[in-house]
């Protein structure tokens, strides 16, 4: 590629969701040109794509939400405890109108090469609609969950009816009115997607490969009460959100303080059925080791065994949706009537351990002991995790060296931020950073505004490159893979560890050291003049 016809900008972003909006805001208060490249028509990054029914957030909306602006969170009510994806849909485009943002996203472009070029310290980008982008900074704002994938089940191509993916669900939305659907995937989209379907289907066949744990959502409307004193409290709870591991509010009075083994059994029944009423993610910090204490987790993990029990009425069935891991090493799951769709007359459970599905025929998926006829199938079946959208791009950084090449054995980064042989390329919650296990927009405000930061740094001292020295890096990778170890976490295969892709190398993905500590660390680094990284 030359560069005659390229278009020229300060800094180049890919995606259009909530870390590319903020980065395009924070690059403009500080003064630089920039462009953001988007391969949907909107904004909206996940929430733009996830329209299947069900589609609802597991943080709470009073802490999902951009914390830079005061003026917008007194300006935007969400109406629920969790809020639904179009709810979220419509905040990001009320976002993205309030600080024009659309002026300078182009949509309906797909980033599919980026390369680093050494004599000119600049990175060239390349689009699928053939428009070229030069710019010394690529920020790479692509999403942990962004790629979605498909099993090859043999025979797909000649199944006649309809095939939908939850993270791609059509815009108009679906009837399934009298028809017999299946959905493949139990993991959190199908987990909210089911009962919905089957309240409308005339059958609906699940197939089950893992069970997963889900919590009761107990979704309710937010009171008037409820949000006014969020939007009194909001800062000082930005605060502490930050600081705290999670990114998720708890006051202090609901702090968990001790192990779950230094309760006596009735009163730790009596915790967890509290937590469990209260709904949401928090039963899983009723107590202080339920991730990284085995015997702790198994207490916890028996409870919510004995409620899937109590809600599926067949013993048969009950036992196939019970899983057999440590609660929480998956991301769990929250869902409004999960467990008692299974109750349903229509609705039939699959499990593909004991019956794989062996053909997809015209209008049904055969297994070795039925054959389920369908209309539809939909697939709840995932994304190739934090690399996959990475990887999807040809990115070729310092002596033509790959970042295929660079992760064939795994992701490999300092600080979850910037890669070693990729000059002036940043990467917003990437592998390596808290991402996925906080409050996501959190990390995402963290990681933003550290790299405006480094880039005055770098405008104020007259640096042209910065890139992460292998030895730092090393030893990052290091700490990752340490501090995982020392939870349950990478004891159950997901998609954390990139297990839920065949071929894949199994690496725990994201930092679990916790929100607060990681961005007191990276803090750190930045004082000590960007300890870790090359500058020159
Ligand atoms: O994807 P998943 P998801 N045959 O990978 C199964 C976020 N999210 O889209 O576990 C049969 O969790 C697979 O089985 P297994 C959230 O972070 C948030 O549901 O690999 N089954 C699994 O059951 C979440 O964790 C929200 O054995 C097959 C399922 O498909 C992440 O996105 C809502 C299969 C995939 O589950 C991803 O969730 C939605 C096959 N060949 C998503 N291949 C909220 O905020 C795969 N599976 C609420």
């Amino acid at each position: 590629m030359t560069d005659n016809d390229a278009m020229r900008h300060d800094v180049i972003v890919i995606g259009a969701g909530l870390a590319g909006l903020y980065m395009l805001h924070k690059l403009r208060q500080t003064g630089r040109r920039a462009i953001v490249i988007e391969a949907g028509s909107d904004v909206g990054g996940t929430w733009y794509w996830n329209r299947y029914p069900g589609a609802r957030c597991d943080v709470e909306s009073l802490d999902y939400q951009y914390t830079f602006s005061d003026a917008l969170q007194r300006e935007w009510t969400w109406s629920e405890r969790f809020a639904r994806q179009d709810e979220i849909l419509a905040y990001i485009n009320h976002v993205a109108d309030r600080f024009d943002l659309r002026r300078d996203i182009v949509f309906d472009t797909r980033v599919t090469r980026a390369r680093f070029v050494e004599a000119a310290a600049e990175w060239e980008v390349e689009a699928d609609d053939g428009s070229r982008h030069v710019a010394p900074f690529l920020i790479a704002a692509t999403g942990a969950l962004s790629l979605p994938q498909t099993p090859p089940l043999p025979g797909i191509e000649d199944f006649k009816g309809d095939v939908y993916h939850t993270g791609r669900w059509p815009h108009d939305g679906v009837d399934f009115t009298a028809r017999r659907v299946a959905v493949v995937g139990t993991g959190s989209s199908g987990i909210q997607a089911i009962p919905n379907i089957a309240a409308q289907a005339e059958r609906l066949y699940v197939f089950q490969r893992t069970p997963n744990f889900s919590l009761p959502a107990r979704n309710a409307p937010l009171t008037e009460q409820q949000v006014e004193e969020r939007r009194r409290n909001f800062a000082d709870i930005a605060r502490s959100n930050k600081a705290s591991p999670s990114g998720l509010y708890r006051p202090p009075s609901d702090v968990a303080t001790r192990s779950a083994l230094d309760v006596p059994a009735e009163q730790r029944a009596a915790d967890y059925e509290k937590w469990w009423d209260r709904g949401g993610t928090l039963l899983m910090r009723t107590y202080t080791d339920l991730l990284i204490n085995a015997d702790s987790n198994r207490t916890a993990t028996e409870f919510a065994q004995r409620k899937i029990r109590d809600m599926v009425e067949r013993p048969d069935v009950a036992d196939k949706l019970t899983p057999h891991y440590h609660i929480g090493t998956k991301r769990i799951c929250l869902d409004s009537g999960y467990y008692e769709t299974f109750n349903r007359p229509n609705v039939t459970l699959v499990d593909v351990n004991e019956d794989p599905i062996s053909t997809i025929t015209g209008d049904a998926i055969v297994t070795a002991g039925r054959t389920c006829q369908v209309d539809a199938i939909v697939f709840a079946t995932g994304y190739d995790a934090m690399t996959g959208p990475l990887l999807a791009m040809d990115i070729t950084g310092r002596g033509g060296r790959t970042m295929r090449e660079a992760w064939s054995d795994g992701p490999r980064t300092y600080l979850g931020l910037s890669i070693a042989g990729f000059p002036n390329l940043f990467v917003v919650a990437g592998p390596g950073s808290p991402s996925v296990l906080a409050n996501v927009i959190l990390s995402i405000e963290q990681h933003v505004d550290w790299i405006a930061d480094c880039l005055d740094h770098m405008r104020d001292r007259g640096f042209e490159t910065i890139e992460a020295s292998p030895d730092a890096q090393d030893a990052w990778v290091e700490h990752v893979n340490e501090v995982a170890q020392a939870t349950l976490y990478p004891r159950t295969k997901s998609w954390y560890s990139g297990s839920n892709i065949a071929g894949k190398p199994e690496i725990f993905m994201p930092y679990v050291g916790g929100l607060g500590r990681y961005t007191a660390h990276c803090a750190d680094v930045a004082r000590d003049g960007y300890a870790g990284f090359v500058l020159s």
